[in-house]
């Protein structure tokens, strides 16, 4: 498969006629080809995004939300195709694309298309001065989104969607790794009706195409999810230029568990927000912190529920963990395996490749826990992004909110209690964007999505990310 770019509604090669090999994680071997797009590609789809803009900036909020709502339809109508791609692209099992990847990506269109029809501005009348001030929120112009390979049409579409509703063009880029479904969903487009130009698709590498968009000079915001490392470098280039940026970045995220919480729900829940995708979400509680007192039963528990789960092909209806996106990453979760090891971390169960038959290439890897003897160690305290999770016990509130906050990332965390002061006193003084009680990954497409710390700048989300998307003008006439 020779997938192609989508600049102002035609698929085209690239200028250079240059390729990059697409694995499929399942079984190790090239099945497609993207383009290694140049900073030529990325000027043509500027251009075209340009072109667009005067038009769809005009155009009225009820027909925006018509063709929002109906990419939304399209990509229900094709849900098992889609899910089927997304699958092969990265891995993960195709029932969780079914379940998550594909259906929120059309809720994405279809939330902001709903959305940007209720979104107000405001207006203050000055007493005594005989003035009114109203706030006009004008879309920017020309926008960079760029997104990463964990939840491919899930997070590019996050960006786009919320975008072309505030009446913006888009210039993206979905990860080299995983381009497939940002490929099938220029024909959706089409066909619902978006108008050319208004979307364009450009693939390639992160250093050649995606740093093309980032700095060019008219590309007047950028939208990015990805590496902490990688986020740092898009705001040193695009500092100089004035740049809006919404970076969200990486997670290490605490599950803090107490005695009094519901046991089960808990439970099952934390198999889920540990190894959910292969672990590879930048909101999964890799660090479990669990009270001294249930500890050696919650560790035993845990640890026969993950040796349960399914290791294997992702078409296949009963696994439970398909495959790491590619071999670099999983070399890279598996180097953490041993750095754990050497730290006195004691591996509780997995830790080893796993060989599924017949697809003895794929990228294969066992839930691992691992037991650590002090917060501080590596494991802790960096991303791994893959399926391991750290355990130790705790005594007190204080020294568990200590642990939590000690280290630099801050997206989410997870608290199970059932005692109100403490959720509220510990709600309060977690460093992090998002909070969840009893719960994981409850996500309400109205509130507001996004980190502090090393996890990012801004949010998107809800109205945050029309905010973002458009830029604030005061208007104040004096009568
Ligand atoms: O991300 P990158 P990678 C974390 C996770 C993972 C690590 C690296 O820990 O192991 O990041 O993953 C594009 N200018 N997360 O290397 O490189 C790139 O092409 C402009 C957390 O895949 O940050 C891709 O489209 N763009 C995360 C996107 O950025 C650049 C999800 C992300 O790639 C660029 C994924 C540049 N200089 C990884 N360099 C999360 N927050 O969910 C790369 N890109």
């Amino acid at each position: 498969m020779k997938i192609k770019n989508y600049i102002n509604g035609q698929f085209s090669p690239p200028i250079s006629d240059e390729w990059i090999d697409n694995y499929c994680p399942a079984n190790g071997e090239v099945y497609g080809q993207i383009p290694n797009s140049s900073t030529k590609d990325v000027e043509e789809a500027y251009k075209a995004a340009k072109e667009a803009f005067p038009a769809w900036s005009n155009t009225t909020l009820e027909k925006r939300n018509r063709i929002l709502i109906k990419i939304s339809e399209l990509l229900e109508d094709n849900l098992q195709d889609f899910a089927e791609a997304e699958s092969k692209d990265n891995g993960k099992p195709i029932s969780l694309a079914k379940a998550v990847d594909i259906p929120r990506a059309a809720s994405n269109f279809r939330f902001f298309g709903n959305a940007i029809t209720q979104f107000a501005s405001e207006s203050h009348e000055s007493i005594g001065q005989n003035a009114i001030n109203y706030t006009l929120r004008q879309p920017i112009g020309v926008v960079g989104c760029i997104s990463p390979w964990n939840l491919p049409l899930y997070l590019f579409t996050w960006k786009i969607a919320p975008a072309i509703a505030a009446g913006n063009c888009v210039v993206a880029k979905p990860s080299e790794v995983t381009p497939i479904t940002a490929y099938l969903l220029g024909e959706i487009c089409k066909a619902a009706g978006l108008p050319n130009g208004v979307l364009n698709i450009v693939h390639g590498l992160g250093t050649t195409t995606g740093q093309a968009i980032v700095e060019h000079p008219d590309i007047k915001a950028i939208s990015f999810t990805g590496g902490t490392a990688t986020g740092a470098y898009i705001a040193k280039v695009a500092a100089p230029m004035f740049k809006k940026l919404s970076l969200e970045l990486g997670g290490k995220n605490p599950n803090i568990i107490f005695a009094d919480c519901d046991y089960q729900d808990m439970l099952e829940t934390t198999v889920r927000s540990s190894f959910s995708n292969q672990g590879q979400i930048c909101l999964c509680g890799s660090r479990i912190f669990v009270e001294a007192s249930i500890y050696d039963k919650f560790k035993a528990d845990f640890v026969q529920k993950v040796k349960g789960l399914k290791v294997g092909h992702p078409s296949e209806a009963t696994t439970n963990i398909g495959a790491l996106v590619s071999k670099p990453h999983l070399e890279k979760v598996m180097q953490y395996i041993d750095i754990a090891k050497e730290e006195d971390g004691i591996v509780l169960c997995g830790g080893k490749r796993v060989t599924v038959t017949d697809y003895e290439n794929g990228y294969y890897l066992e839930p691992t826990i691992i037991e650590i003897q002090n917060d501080q160690c590596s494991v802790n305290q960096e991303e791994i992004f893959g399926p391991v999770v750290t355990i130790m016990p705790f005594k007190t509130e204080d020294e568990v909110l200590e642990m939590a906050n000690k280290v630099k990332y801050g997206l989410s965390a997870t608290l199970w209690t059932n005692n109100l002061k403490r959720t509220m006193n510990m709600s309060n003084q977690l460093q992090a964007g998002i909070i969840w009680i009893n719960t994981w990954m409850l996500r309400d497409l109205r509130t507001p999505f996004g980190g502090v710390k090393a996890s990012g700048v801004g949010r998107e989300g809800g109205f945050e990310a029309l905010r973002f998307f458009t830029e604030a003008k005061n208007v104040c006439i004096k009568y």
